[in-house]
């Protein structure tokens, strides 16, 4: 089914259909997976003008394959974006994304806190080429402003923020951004929300990276990311960051669990948001329990943001406990139906320790700089029954 309709089908309907007509293959529900590294040209001429970029067609599937094709479009479709890019990680996105975007003696603005490999490759990757990496608190919009240059071409953030659970106001960012300067990126990690929750290009941001690992794939069988931007911005990134310099291609199988994934997205996303609002309603609650970081809950600082940009507060907490960092690993290691896991978005409910693991590549001195705190633990709420997963928090917690 197109989805150019000048009926806009809903998001839900897209997410099933966008990106792909059955009538052109065969009739079969599902997309045919192309499993093959090359594409056979009918003569010279044709191979020449595909490398040239002067004729349409696939060529070579580290640039590009028909299966990964129907990702692209429907990623793009759902996010409200001109164009994707599907990558083999959510680090081979950012990596790609980043390396096409900035040079030597460019600045990138990010947000103070990111996830771990992101704000390693920041400042143990691009640092090393020459780039200047500057952090600010992205909810104060007065030090964000403070901190443009002349220099700065990408603003980076993700919101909500992994592990602490901050919002950032995207509208109000990259209102402020463009003020500053139209030729700087803003670049949102949308990992947490997935575009089922939240549209960062629908409110002013120029780029969206996310981990597909997540909530996209949504059942923790494979590694994958992507891109959605600008077609000419995506196509910059495919021909430079993904052919040259990342190579981090995504495979055909994993397109094809992916595009599975999304089917279910919304269902999924809902009831992800269900379980959370429950769990975090109820270690609010818990006399074990200091402080719980999620922004469905009223008295979050976040909260109003949230309710303005999002259509649903997502399904991840965090939380400090009352004993810190010794209660928290305790809690941690007495779980039974919650999986002690890294990793987020999944069907399981997997909770983890930010500072030892996730967030372990900061020193200690860094993430008391970047607003992580050694108790901190996260939950990635899973789909399983609230009252089975609260069951199990409640009696890790009583020890
Ligand atoms: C994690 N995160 O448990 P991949 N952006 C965000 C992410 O959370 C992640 C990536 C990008 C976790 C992975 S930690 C070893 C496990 C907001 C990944 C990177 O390359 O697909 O893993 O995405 O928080």
């Amino acid at each position: 089914m197109s989805s150019d309709n000048e009926y806009r089908l809903s998001f839900a309907t897209r997410s099933v259909h966008a990106g792909y007509d059955c009538k052109a293959n065969e009739g079969s529900l599902n997309p045919p997976i192309y499993m093959t590294s090359t594409f056979a040209f009918d003569n010279v001429e044709q191979g020449a003008g595909r490398f040239a970029g002067e004729q349409q067609g696939h060529f070579y599937s580290r640039i590009s394959n028909p299966t990964q094709e129907i990702l692209e479009a429907r990623l793009a479709d759902l996010e409200e974006g001109e164009a994707a890019l599907a990558t083999a990680s959510g680090m081979g996105a950012i990596t790609a994304t980043l390396w096409t975007l900035v040079g030597p003696g460019d600045q990138i603005l990010v947000d103070e806190t990111l996830y771990g490999c992101t704000f390693s490759f920041l400042e143990h990757g691009l640092k090393k080429f020459g780039v200047d990496i500057c952090y600010a608190d992205f909810t104060d919009h007065a030090e964000v402003k403070a901190k443009l240059t002349d220099k700065t071409k990408v603003v980076y953030f993700e919101s909500p923020v992994n592990p602490n659970m901050r919002v950032i106001d995207i509208e109000a960012l990259s209102v402020l951004v463009k003020d500053f300067s139209t030729s700087i990126t803003v670049m949102v990690d949308n990992t947490y929300c997935t575009p089922a929750l939240q549209r960062p290009l629908t409110l002013g941001a120029d780029i969206v990276v996310h981990s597909a690992t997540k909530y996209l794939g949504g059942h923790g069988d494979l590694i994958a990311g992507a891109v959605v931007g600008d077609a000419d911005i995506i196509q910059q990134i495919r021909l430079f960051g993904l052919k040259d310099m990342t190579g981090a291609v995504i495979a055909p199988m994993t397109v094809f669990l992916i595009l599975r994934g999304i089917k279910t997205l919304q269902l999924r996303m809902e009831r992800h948001c269900h379980n959370a609002q429950r769990i975090a309603e109820m270690l609010e609650q818990h006399p074990a329990v200091d402080q719980v970081f999620f922004p469905g809950l009223k008295n979050d600082p976040w909260h109003q943001v949230a309710c303005k940009q999002m259509d649903g507060f997502g399904g991840m907490i965090a939380l400090e406990l009352k004993g810190g960092r010794e209660a928290g690993v305790r809690m941690l290691n007495r779980l039974k139906l919650a999986k002690l896991a890294v990793s987020l978005g999944d069907a399981e409910t997997l909770i983890q320790h930010p500072a030892s693991m996730t967030h372990s590549v900061y020193t200690p001195a860094e993430r008391a700089e970047h607003g992580i705190t050694e108790g901190l633990v996260r939950i990635s709420v899973g789909l399983e029954a609230a009252e089975d997963i609260i069951a199990d928090l409640d009696q890790a917690l009583a020890g």
